[in-house]
């Protein structure tokens, strides 16, 4: 057998880069007759029987297919030849490579981008044109450009998120709530008693790759489990079925998230739960552990190695786990960092619950950008049974958020203190602001009117182009500044959408350390950050941290939880954060004010 070459390119492939090709013209607002040479040329590649790679020398034979002329196969015998085509290369250079992927969303053809590119909402520097779109929605910059009404905004939002759960990996939310709804279908079915989501959702990991659910009752007993697989496979949100077997069935969802759904009975229920949650690499390191001890541990059971019909536990993960010599641990922190010796020596740490939070302390009203008043936010608070809360609006310098100047946050406090004095003790109102970092590292808004809040957050909102040193440098200027009391969201993401910025992470952990500027777990799901590794090592570092919601919606406080999640995947303690602590606690926790 040869070494694959090029010459061995399907016709796909000739088609694909002329398409490609013809796309990026358009794009460039080249001739329109040239263009469609070029997808006739794609057109013919895709349907001659001919093998192009394999006649591309032969020029006569070229000419004799339908829609080829002398210039496409001139294109064709360089595409055989190199692998690709010059121009295509060039206009990909020119208009970066994040625009063919653009292409991919539905309703957006190469007008669009064109559109797109002249308005500015997309540059060819960043190769992430589908984040800078998602983001460029967001912030309402679509708004105004011809052919953009709010519908077709719409659907391009939905486009997005529907690209990248085909694409990839899913958000922990989004994941979570189609598991829920899966788990309410499925429970309606009699003889279906209990179904938990496994995997790396169980774990707690801020992205899915796909949802693993095991559910179990009478009517999961093997060799029984037929009308139970026909109700799964009935489920009405499946866009495409992928496989149906005896007591598994796996499907795409319409968004594209895959989903395994495994009938089991209930002997086994707890060796399946602990071998589906994994890791891959807990379960791996596990399984030796138990040959170690003599015992095979399977989805089925954990059972003696030299006689495998005697089952030693698998009803329960508690029992498997006894039986190995360990506590139970949760989920979180199963990923093969330590957890299994941690166990087998008694020394879990315990674990930081959604009960043990005492406070938020980010959150926006309708004073910047926020849908929720002042008074609104403290109810839901309450409602999470909260002793405190604080109020964090922007400031000025993010204008398209209504940021407060100086004397709009000195009125803003004012009425913070209002609503403080109304709730009568039964919560606090801390007076904030989430002071924007400018792109120096000076602070947003001046020292005095810091100094009169309780709660000065400093974040990054803008340039997160800025280089490694840049940006770390104008983030240690910005927690120098005696008022900052926490560094939020402290990497900038948007997981899925926009990467971390670039930070010496560890050096500004160190520094606020040093400093007692407490750092942010932002648990909005879309942000969750920092992330568990960062956590990790803010502990090692000493960091004082807090979790916040940065609610913009009095109905957000709820999404305290997937924060939780991540703090306990970092394996904190509510001693390690400071709104565990009620209100005078936290406050003396903070930075002290100069
Ligand atoms: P994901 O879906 O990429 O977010 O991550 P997981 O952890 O949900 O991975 P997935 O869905 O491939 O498999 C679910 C669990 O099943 C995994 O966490 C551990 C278990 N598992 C899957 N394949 C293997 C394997 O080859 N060996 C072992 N020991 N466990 C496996
Ligand atoms: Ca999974
Ligand atoms: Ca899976
Ligand atoms: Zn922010």
């Amino acid at each position: 057998m040869g070494t694959p070459s090029r010459t061995e390119m399907d016709n796909r492939s000739f088609a694909r880069l002329l398409e490609e090709t013809a796309d990026l013209m358009e794009i460039d607002g080249a001739d329109s007759f040239r263009i469609r040479s070029y997808r006739r040329a794609a057109e013919a590649a895709e349907q001659t029987t001919l093998e192009l790679s394999a006649i591309a020398a032969d020029l006569p034979r070229l000419l004799e297919i339908d829609g080829i002329g002398k210039s496409m196969a001139a294109k064709i015998q360089a595409i055989a030849a190199t692998g690709t085509l010059p121009q295509r290369d060039e206009l990909l250079a020119r208009y970066g490579a994040g625009v063919l992927e653009l292409l991919k969303l539905p309703g957006m053809g190469p007008k669009t981008v064109a559109l797109f590119r002249d308005a500015g909402v997309i540059s060819s520097a960043n190769t992430d044109s589908v984040g800078q779109l998602a983001e460029a929605i967001d912030a309402g910059r679509l708004n105004g450009l011809p052919r953009m009404g709010a519908k077709q905004i719409e659907k391009l939002r939905k486009g997005i998120e529907d690209y990248r759960r085909s694409a990839g990996r899913c958000r922990i939310d989004v994941a979570e709530e189609e598991a829920q709804r899966i788990a309410a279908y499925l429970k309606k079915f009699p003889g279906i008693e209990r179904v938990t989501p496994a995997g790396s959702l169980r774990r707690g990991r801020e992205t899915v790759g796909d949802l693993d659910l095991l559910a179990t009752g009478p009517a999961c007993i093997a060799e029984q489990t037929g009308p139970a697989v026909e109700y799964v496979a009935s489920y009405p949100g499946i866009h495409d079925m992928i496989a149906k077997g005896e007591n598994k069935v796996s499907f795409h969802v319409q968004q594209g998230l895959q989903v395994d759904v495994r009938l089991l009975p209930g002997a086994s229920y707890g060796a399946a739960l602990q071998y589906f949650t994994g890791s891959k690499a807990h379960n791996v390191a596990l399984r030796q552990r138990a040959l170690k001890m003599g015992y095979t541990l399977s989805e089925w059971a954990l059972a003696r190695l030299d006689d495998e019909s005697v089952i030693v536990a698998s009803a329960t993960e508690e029992e498997i786990y006894a039986a190995l010599g360990m506590e139970w641990m949760a989920p979180e922190m199963r990923e093969n960092l330590g957890e299994i010796e941690c166990s087998a020596h008694g020394e879990l740490p315990k674990l930081i619950r959604l009960e043990e939070i005492r406070g938020d302390v980010h959150m926006h009203t309708t004073a910047s950008d926020g849908r929720s008043s002042i008074e609104e936010m403290a109810e839901a608070g309450l409602r999470c049974g909260y002793a405190y809360i604080a109020i964090t609006d922007h400031s000025k310098n993010l204008a398209m958020t209504n940021g407060l100047d100086e004397k709009r946050a000195l009125e803003h406090i004012r009425r913070i203190r209002v609503v403080d004095g109304a709730m009568e003790g039964r919560i606090r109102v801390f007076a904030g602001i989430e002071v924007d970092i400018l792109a120096d590292g000076a602070l947003d808004l001046a020292d005095e009117v810091l100094a009169q809040m309780e709660v000065v957050i400093a974040s990054v909102h803008t340039r997160f182009e800025q280089s490694r040193e840049e940006m770390t440098a104008r983030v240690m200027r910005a927690i120098e500044n005696p008022y900052v009391r926490i560094l939020g969201h402290p990497t900038g993401r948007l997981l899925l959408r926009r990467e971390p910025f670039a930070l010496d992470t560890g050096a500004v952990l160190r520094r606020a350390a040093e400093l007692g500027v407490a750092v942010e777990h932002n648990a909005a799901p879309e942000r969750l950050d920092l992330c568990d590794r960062d956590l990790r090592l803010a502990k090692e570092m000493g960091c004082r941290m807090v979790i916040n919601s940065d609610s913009h919606d009095a109905r957000n406080l709820g999404k305290m939880g997937y924060g939780v999640r991540q703090l306990k995947r970092a394996w904190l303690t509510a001693e390690d954060v400071l709104n565990t602590r009620d209100a005078e606690g936290f406050l003396a926790g903070l930075r002290a004010r100069p």
